[in-house]
């Protein structure tokens, strides 16, 4: 029998995405339309995962396990992303956190709205710039075809999705980029040994054995997209552990960055650890996004990997 933390048996047993050739089709397609030449260099195109992965605890799922996030870092990261001049296929959760969204008020949606004297419903004169800039920014990155959406929700979902990805973006090699900030399950329920129906607490207690997710870093390093710059991000609560655990993805996976941060500080403070060097980025200011220091750093480290792979590099 096969282990179920074999990348082949995950693929073979889990739920076949529903729309897995239209998606291929969107993401071909979007892709092409981004390698066009143009006048500023063949576009560099990056992955954003974004958000957690659930894992279902029942085929007709009534519960699952869920991981951390909000899917902030990963919408803040795809606005710079865009404006550094990147395409964007940004995988996120299902819910979660959208670019350009982030500053809508998740618990007070209607303070951000008027009722004027005729009835009309009008943006609150304090929020209208904020709106004006957010529709502004999202419109132009859709129409200029500079962003593209694709949502998940279970374990199952994401690591099929992220191999359709990377299979497709392997065709632009060294331009591609992933940049793994989703909070993805260690630990699963096969699908072939799930409970068809929910669980019934009749029994008693229930004991659980779950398997190991496969590393799918390898495959994406070595097979999926070999050429393409990769960066994982690390995620612990133990700051004594943090920097070891990092640099072991960082070589074990052969990631060209590991982006490492503790739960407790996370919102304020990342590492950005490389073959060559440790930076930590701080927040030094309350309105200033972490994340518009980090794609600084990691675009600029990824125009130097494509100058070390291409013939010819006329990028700047
Ligand atoms: C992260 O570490 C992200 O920075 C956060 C962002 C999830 C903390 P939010 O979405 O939070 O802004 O609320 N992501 C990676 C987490 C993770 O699961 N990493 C795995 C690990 O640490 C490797 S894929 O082992």
């Amino acid at each position: 029998m096969v282990a179920a933390d074999d990348p082949e048996s995950f693929f073979a047993t889990a739920p076949p995405l529903g729309d897995a050739d239209a998606v291929a089709a969107r993401l071909r397609d979007f892709i092409a339309r981004n390698s066009q030449s143009s006048a500023d260099g063949d576009r560099r195109i990056v992955c954003v995962t974004s958000g957690g992965t659930t894992v279902p605890l029942e085929q007709r799922c009534v519960r699952y396990i869920d991981n951390f996030s909000s899917g902030h870092r990963g919408a803040a990261s795809t606005e710079y992303f865009l404006k550094a001049g990147y395409a964007v296929i940004f995988v996120h959760r299902r819910g979660s956190c959208q670019p350009y969204c982030r500053f809508l008020p998740d618990n007070s949606f209607l303070k951000f709205f008027d009722v004027d004297a005729e009835s009309k419903v009008q943006v609150a004169e304090s929020h209208a710039t904020m709106v004006m800039n957010a529709i502004g920014d999202y419109c132009k990155a859709i129409d200029g075809d500079s962003l593209l959406k694709l949502p998940f929700t279970t374990i199952f979902e994401y690591l099929q999705l992220l191999k359709i990805v990377a299979t497709s973006i392997s065709s632009v090699g060294p331009r591609g980029m992933f940049y793994l900030a989703a909070a993805v399950s260690d630990f699963y329920v096969p699908w072939d040994s799930m409970s068809k129906h929910k669980i019934q607490s009749a029994g008693g207690p229930l004991d659980m054995r779950l398997s190991q997710v496969p590393k799918m870093l390898s495959l994406l390093r070595n097979q999926w997209a070999p050429l393409a710059f990769c960066i994982s991000f690390k995620l612990e609560t133990d700051s004594d552990i943090l920097i070891q655990k990092a640099d072991m993805a960082l070589n074990k996976y052969k990631m060209n960055a590991v982006v490492a941060n503790l739960l407790a500080t996370y919102k304020e403070e990342v590492i950005i650890v490389t073959n060559k060097e440790r930076s930590t980025i701080r927040k030094i200011n309350r309105d200033e996004d972490l994340e518009e220091q980090m794609i600084k750093i990691l675009s600029h480290n990824h125009l130097k990997y494509i100058c070390g792979n291409t013939d010819g590099c006329n990028q700047s």
